[in-house]
């Protein structure tokens, strides 16, 4: 007979899902992802964002009650610069109080709020200035962050400056997948540090508004493993893509100092800006070097031989490396939220146990006092993929985006009896996810 147990998490701890403006609202027409949409050959298949999940039109009451009824006490969300500001002098009083009440919808189903400023858009007049290459942009941000403060500031106590400024900066500078589609490594670097200025200007700007305010990033971190561990120059790449990836911008907001490679500037108003880390997992890679990528940093990337991988290939499930994640965070010493996390998987087969292994590990994390304070799942219901398009499917709930009907995937059960129970028992995991019982409970 199997044993009966749970792993239990802390009294308070916040479970949610996690969502970004542009991927679920709709008609966004004023910002540089709808511009990159329109330009030929950058979005698989051609994909719009379109409709995308109807926020916008206001779905997003329907899907909020989702994520209330089945168990979820929180949602991370994201603001559209663009609709806000949609030109340098015009503030849209309209929009402000669109998101005023789906907050308030948020706190008046008992869910708390964590709010994204910035997630990957710009507005089209900033994208005209040059984005995050021009060293006013920090200055535009903070303008822009005060404003949107100061109207949510009654509802929201936690927020996110800039999601994965690292993937920003990788996508759009190094890699080219993303606008503006330039892999310059010296624009990527000019582009890091306006990152790191705007969340600074932005970080001080809400504390004046709301002191008690949390505020951090969102850090997508990946760990990167030498391909062959005894080849120094696997190591070397390890080494650099980990500080480069993963370090550059927590480091900056605990020293005050942005470190390249080879280079350390000095940014003494970053220092001490982050009240906790919002940390983006997903999954672990193997770097070779390779002297054919350049600019991808020298490094070939591919997953372990063996490994559980999603149904794009685009994630590995490697529930030991979000372990590793966790332990990197807490030597940072400031509270760790999980912001992101999730998997593309239409038919929902590896979902299941993604979030058994995850939810394993994270325990594992809270029982030994990492300051884990909460899991935001990404995401609630399918939404526009960026470069990938439609192509990839993170929802709990699936959707049919031109009848715009939500389907409910097993996982929402399996994630509603963990939200619920507060915990990972062993009925859930025979339940949802029995092939990975024996290493989550082993016997
Ligand atoms: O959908 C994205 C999200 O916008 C940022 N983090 C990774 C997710 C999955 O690729």
């Amino acid at each position: 007979m199997k044993p009966s147990a749970i792993y239990q998490f802390p009294r308070g701890f916040l479970w949610g899902t996690a969502t970004s403006s542009h991927q679920v609202e709709g008609n966004n027409s004023n910002n540089n992802w709808s511009a990159w949409e329109q330009t030929p050959g950058k979005i698989l298949n051609g994909d719009r964002s379109g409709l995308a999940c109807d926020w916008w039109g206001g779905r997003w009451r329907e899907d909020f009650d989702r994520a209330k009824e089945s168990g979820q006490n929180a949602h991370r969300l994201s603001i559209e610069w663009s609709r806000i500001q949609p030109s340098p002098d015009r503030w849209d009083e309209e929009a402000l109080d669109h998101y005023r009440q789906m907050i308030r919808g948020l706190v008046e189903r008992g869910m708390t709020p964590l709010v994204t400023l910035h997630h990957f858009t710009d507005p089209l007049w900033v994208t005209e200035m040059g984005g995050w290459e021009n060293g006013k942009t920090p200055e535009l941000f903070e303008v822009y962050a005060r404003r949107v403060v100061e109207a949510l500031k009654e509802y929201v106590t936690l927020w996110i400056t800039i999601n994965e400024p690292n993937v920003l900066a990788t996508m759009g500078y190094v890699i080219g997948d993303f606008p503006p589609g330039t892999p310059d490594m010296s624009l990527a670097f000019q582009v890091m540090a306006n990152l790191a200025r705007g969340h600074a200007r932005a970080y001080h700007a809400i504390h004046e508004v709301k002191p008690e305010a949390r505020v951090g990033i969102a850090v997508n971190y990946r760990g990167f493993q030498p391909k062959r561990s005894w080849w120094p120059f696997d190591r070397l790449v390890a080494w650099y893509s980990h500080r480069l990836f993963n370090e550059f911008f927590p480091q900056a907001f605990i020293t005050g100092e942005l470190k390249y490679i080879f280079r350390k500037v000095s940014l003494p108003q970053a220092k001490g800006t982050q009240d906790f880390l919002g940390l983006n997992y997903y999954t672990d890679e193997l770097v070779a070097f390779d002297i054919t990528k350049a600019s991808e940093g020298f490094a070939a990337r591919s997953f372990p031989p063996d490994a559980d991988l999603s149904p794009t290939g685009f994630i590995a499930n490697l529930p030991d490396a979000f372990f590793t994640s966790l332990k990197w965070a807490r030597k940072l010493q400031m509270p760790i939220i999980i912001t992101e996390n999730g998997v593309e998987d239409q038919s929902d087969e590896m979902r299941p146990r993604y979030l058994a292994n995850h939810i394993h590990q994270l325990w594992q994390a809270v029982n030994f006092s990492y300051g884990v304070k909460g899991y935001f799942h990404w995401s609630l219901v399918d939404n526009f993929e960026w470069d990938r398009g439609w192509s990839q499917r993170f929802g709990l709930w699936g959707l049919d985006v031109d009848t715009q009907t939500r389907q409910r995937r097993k996982s929402v059960d399996f994630y509603e009896a963990i939200c619920k129970a507060n915990g990972l028992s062993t009925e859930m995991v025979s339940e949802y996810a029995p092939e990975a019982f024996d290493s989550i409970f082993p016997t």
